[in-house]
Parts: C-alpha cells; structure tokens; sequence
C-alpha cells in the first residue's frame, strides 16, 4: 500500500504551451500502487483475456498490488467491492461495469475518498462525469455499424434481395455497453436495408444462454432464419451447436444459416477458418498496458484523455467483401488464416 503521498501543491506553469510541472514537496513513498480491479465475471472467452491482461499488467514485480474481485455479472456485487475497496485505501479503482446504469452512488463514494476511478471496457452512464477519471474502452456502436455494414455488402454480392434476408439478434448482457452499441448497430441497418428482424433475445454472453435461445428461436421460426447476429463469441458457440443440432447448416451459402459474431477470440476465428462462423468483428480485451500507461501519466500529475479508444478489425471466412465504410471511413475485412490466428496475443 503506497502511503498517501503528503504532496505540496503542484504549480503547472505554462511555458509556450506545455505544461511544465515542477514536482514539489513530495514526499518519499513506498511505491507500490495498490489497485482494486472490479471484473463483471468469467461469463466469456473474452472476459478471461480481458482479467488475464489486467492482472498480467499489474502484478508485484511491475510495482503493483492488485486486489481483484469476479462479480459474477451482478452489480451488487461490484458495489460491495468498491466498498470494499475504499475501505481499504486502495490507490486507483478500476471498474468494468456490467451495465451502464447505478454507478453514481458509489463512484460519489469513491470521489469523496480521493480515489481516481478508471472505466474498462463497458461504460457507465452516470450524471456527473467527474465521477470518474477516464474510461478505455472500445466503440461497440461502431462495432455494429460495421458488422451490418458487412452484412448489405455480403447480401448484395450475393444478389440476396434484402427483404429476404430474416435476422435473429442474440443480444449480449441487456443494458451493457457491448449489448446497447451492437444491437444499435443491427438495427441501424434493419433500418436503412429492409431486412427482417425476426427476433432479438439476451444470451447473456454466455454459451450456455445462446444455446438456449437459439433452440427456443429455432422451434419456432427454424426455417425462415437466413442470419444469426451473436454479439459475442460464446453465444455463437452455443447457437451453433443449437443450430447444428436442429439439423441446419451454418455457414454463408445458400440454404445455409449465416452466423455473425464480436470478440475475435481464438475460438472464434477458429470457427471463422472453418466457416461455420462468416464473420467475427473484433472487441480488443488487451486493456491492461492502456490502463497502466494512464496510471502512470495520472502518477506523474499528467492530464488524460477522457476516453480512449482501441483499434479494432474483422475478420471473414472468405473474401467477398474486402471492406466495408462507415461515416465515410474505410476498414478493411481481412480474410481469416491459420497463421492470423497462430500470430494473435488472444
Ligand atoms: C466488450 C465486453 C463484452 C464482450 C463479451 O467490451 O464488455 O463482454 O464482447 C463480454 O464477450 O462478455
Ligand atoms: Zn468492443
């Protein structure tokens, strides 16, 4: 536990434009950085990377102490661990929200103890932003937009009309940032194409949950469902086992049910290689280095973006679309190899 650093008041004198900050009556510290990580759970593939960065990043020998709590995608619990956190003193808080609303309260908590919170992942959704520090995170709205962007120009390639091109959405955590942003984005698309939104449901982000769903969905309107949108890779697992067992085929041709997915992981393009998922658009879980090069700038008295975001890519089964636009800008859908997936940190 680093000791409160007693520091004089900094002065930032402006020099030409940049901040000068002269450090000023600090006072020696053991300088260790104690940091209470609030995780949603181990509900995906994606979240086991996304823990595994943290905790890779902020271990003993890099000058941290790292108190990590698995909330097992249940707000209470998460507002008991920031408690529990602020009890204990901790330096930083880290918080990836399970969902976007319910946070003011606690994080005024935080604030009132001095205690600078950094957002991972998800966002919240809180009245007053200086509740928290920074937020890193990925733009899951653009995630959608692309995922449906590829979505006409795969139809179109094919000369599918796209009003006969039934939809079902597998949402992820209802009212999380990733399941607010990649279900807009599909219905954005819905929107300005005409294709049919048979269904949308929450798999929860699991696989056990998609499974489920996509049975339930199946029995009713098997035969009409041309897409399957997962707004993560375990869903995709759970719908295609599901889909597979109701006796269809997954993949992009006709007659086929075409699977979509997000997270990239090394499952996921695994089924992208084979096909049995057409395209998986990347959420990048690797936040620990972003986080801690914020720590350290935070340490040193810098000031910080409010938000920062990572890049992301999609990767397809096959090449019949090579890029996609969104808002005028260009990104490039590369076609999945073995060698991608051998060469990938997740
Ligand atoms: C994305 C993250 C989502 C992943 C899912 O930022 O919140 O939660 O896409 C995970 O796999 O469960
Ligand atoms: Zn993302």
């Amino acid at each position: 536990m680093k000791k409160k650093i007693v520091s004089a008041l900094l002065t930032a004198t402006m020099v030409c434009g940049m901040s000068v900050v002269p450090a000023v009556g600090v006072a020696a510290a053991d300088d260790t950085i104690t940091v209470g990580f609030s995780q949603v759970g181990a509900e995906s593939d994606w979240r086991t990377a996304n823990t595994e960065s943290m905790k890779s990043t902020f271990s003993e020998e890099n000058g941290y102490e790292l108190i990590f709590d698995d909330a097992q995608q249940k707000q209470e619990n998460q507002l008991t661990a920031i408690r529990n956190f602020i009890q204990q003193e901790v330096d930083y808080i880290l918080l990836a929200p399970v969902t976007e609303t319910g946070w003011d309260t606690v994080l005024q908590e935080a604030k009132d103890a001095d205690i600078s919170v950094i957002i991972v992942a998800r966002m919240v959704d809180v009245s007053d932003d200086s509740l928290y520090t920074t937020w890193i995170g990925t733009d899951s709205l653009l995630e959608g937009r692309k995922a449906a962007e590829w979505l006409n120009a795969y139809t179109t390639a094919k000369g599918i009309d796209a009003k006969d091109v039934n939809i079902v959405d597998i949402q992820g955590t209802i009212g999380s940032t990733a399941q607010i942003g990649r279900s807009k984005g599909l219905e954005e698309g819905v929107d300005n194409y005409g294709w049919n939104l048979l269904a949308q449901q929450s798999g929860e982000f699991t696989q056990a949950k998609g499974q489920e769903v996509m049975e339930s969905i199946l029995k009713q309107s098997g035969d009409d469902i041309d897409v399957v949108y997962c707004e993560n890779d375990n869903e995709a697992f759970g719908a295609i086992d599901a889909i597979e067992a109701a006796g269809y085929e997954v993949g992009g041709e006709e007659g086929q049910i075409l699977v979509m997915s997000f997270d990239t992981t090394n499952a996921g393009l695994t089924d992208t290689l084979s096909g049995k998922i057409t395209l998986d658009t990347e959420c990048n879980p690797l936040h620990g280095p972003r986080v801690q090069e914020i720590i350290e700038k935070l340490e040193a008295g810098e000031e910080v973006d409010k938000q920062a975001y990572v890049d992301e890519e999609m990767f397809a089964a096959d090449d019949t679309v090579t890029s996609i636009k969104v808002d005028d800008a260009d990104y490039e859908v590369t076609t999945i190899t073995q060698d991608i997936i051998d060469g990938r940190a997740y």
